[in-house]
């Protein structure tokens, strides 16, 4: 029997997956939330919903699951990210790539309504302005991750335009969160020094003190993508990625927030690791005026009220 709003979320057992899958199961009901990865699922999520083995780059699997399930929306949300990236350029490059171009083509075939894919702050390089970076700017990526990122924006937009598919997509920034661990990006230090903090009363960051990045909540990552995806198709200007915007902080300012908490908390800081050039490259601050203007985006959370949230949640 067919659903009446099949959604498929691939990668569902990721850091933003695990979270989404939850609130759009709340949404939609968990019957009609399929939750689709290339591992086996955690406890809870197999036994919330359906679940499938999914692998983007096979598309006769891929296929399988389209004519089954005939979904209304795809969340596309396999990737590799910056750190692990770095490590296979290639693989990335074909996941993040040929993946995307895989579920495009099934959305377009099976009639698919709505897709969501996320882009990245990696989109951005050393020659785009650091703070408040606008919409629209020089774009240089330097990480296999960021350029893949960059070029599916491309193919979004260009589908939208020749294909009319309804593609709506962020720019996230570094995404902290305490249900699911994060998934190989630059930006992870802003969730080890919480586990770490809580465990040993220390951390030795990757990154320099003074490293600023735009960051957020997921809480919030999450808000804001279903506000996107609930947005009405006439107010979206960018078809592209919206630029998206929480916090910015360095990890001297985020340890001071969270000595309020532990007092005794120490920070000390690693050497000559190559994420610090991937961070050195990308914005210390994002200007996201067009996704507050299109569809009223707003930030919930600032570093006080997430290193509060997260200790609390962490300790219980
Ligand atoms: C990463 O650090 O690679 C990700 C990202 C900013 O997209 N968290």
């Amino acid at each position: 029997m067919l659903m009446q709003e099949n959604i498929l979320v691939i990668g569902a057992n990721g850091q933003i997956g695990t979270e989404l899958v939850n609130h759009l199961r709340s949404v939609y009901g968990s019957d009609n939330v399929v939750a689709c990865d290339i591992r086996r699922p955690d406890y809870d999520t197999k036994n919330a919903g359906p679940f499938e083995f999914v692998n983007v780059l096979e598309k006769e699997n891929l296929r399988q699951i389209y004519q089954k399930y005939k979904p209304k929306q795809v969340y596309l949300l396999a990737a590799i990210l910056s750190a692990t990236g770095e490590q296979n350029p290639k693989l990335a490059w074909d996941l993040n790539m040929n993946g995307l171009l895989n579920v495009l083509d099934f959305c377009l075939e099976f009639g698919t309504r709505k897709i969501y894919w996320p882009s990245s702050i990696a989109v951005f390089g050393p020659n785009s302005p650091k703070q408040q970076t606008p919409q629209f700017c020089t774009m240089d990526p330097n990480t296999v991750y960021g350029i893949s990122k960059l070029a599916g924006e491309r193919w979004c937009e260009y589908y939208f335009h020749k294909y009319g598919l309804d593609i709506r997509s962020i720019r996230y920034p570094g995404l902290i969160s305490w249900k699911a661990a994060p998934g190989g990006g630059t930006t992870d230090y802003a969730i080890h020094i919480f586990h770490d903090a809580l465990k040993k009363g220390k951390y030795q960051s990757f990154l320099s003190g003074d490293t600023e990045l735009p960051m957020m909540y997921m809480d919030d990552a999450i808000r804001g993508t279903i506000e996107l995806m609930e947005a009405p198709a006439e107010n979206l200007t960018i078809r592209s990625s919206y630029n998206f915007a929480g916090m910015s902080f360095t990890p001297e300012v985020l340890a001071a927030e969270i000595r309020k908490h532990i007092p005794e908390f120490e920070i000390s800081y690693g050497e000559n690791d190559p994420r610090q050039a991937i961070a050195s490259s990308w914005p210390k601050s994002i200007d996201d005026s067009q996704a507050q203007k299109d569809w009223n985006w707003k930030t919930g959370f600032d570093l006080s009220r997430m290193t509060a949230d997260m200790l609390l949640n962490l300790k219980r």
